[in-house]
């Protein structure tokens, strides 16, 4: 019995191993690889652990430009705006349920915005029209953004849920689209998005 035991939650431990690794290609009209489109799934049972990412919550200004471009943050957190520049910026976001203006601060100053609902800030600096950066703020853990491949991997996703795809160019309402999925318990699952970018928008 015992061994049996062993046996059972060993094959229970590898086959949470393998849980599904779910990996998402996106790609635009003419089949080119889409980077910086953030991809998200959200279990329809929802979420009750606290979500935490190991990346920092800081959005820096260096160089006349925002670091990171795309900044992934839970619903709740505090992030920061180091000014690494020898000028001062106005850092703000007009985006709604997101609105927030930092005033002019100069180098090695900090600010911070605590972010209470999930959806996009648009931040800009009053000073610097060319610096953009987006604070996507989520619920749930099961978050990437795709890469210069057009692929992101999301682990531990599983069971039904929605799959929803954003990115500052995808013509939609709201920059994104969504998709009802059913995801496998064990092994990797696959899903691809076709999406359509206004011309032009931002280098990155
Ligand atoms: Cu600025």
């Amino acid at each position: 019995m015992r061994a049996f035991l062993s046996f059972a939650v060993a094959a229970l431990m590898a086959g949470n191993a393998f849980a599904a690794d779910l990996t998402v290609r996106v790609t635009d009209a003419s089949g080119a690889p889409v980077e910086n489109a953030v991809i998200t799934f959200t279990p329809a049972a929802g979420v009750t652990t606290p979500i935490r990412f190991s990346w920092p919550y800081q959005v820096a200004q260096q160089n006349l430009q925002f670091d990171p471009y795309i900044l992934i943050v839970p619903v709740g957190a505090t992030v920061r705006f180091p000014n690494l520049d020898r000028v001062r910026h106005h850092v703000y976001s007009f985006s709604e349920g997101a609105r927030f203006e930092l005033e002019l601060f100069g180098r090695d100053e900090s600010r911070s915005h605590r972010f209470t609902q999930a959806g996009v800030a648009a931040v800009g600096c009053n000073i610097h029209d060319q610096m953009q950066a987006y604070i996507v703020i989520v619920d749930t853990p099961y978050v990437g953004r795709t890469a210069a491949t057009g692929a992101v991997v999301i682990a531990g996703a599983i069971g039904q849920g929605t799959l929803r795809v954003w990115h500052p160019n995808l013509r939609a309402r709201g920059g994104a689209m969504t998709r009802v999925v059913t995801l496998p318990a064990s092994g990797a699952a696959q899903e691809a998005f076709s999406v359509q970018l206004r011309a032009g928008g931002h280098a990155h």
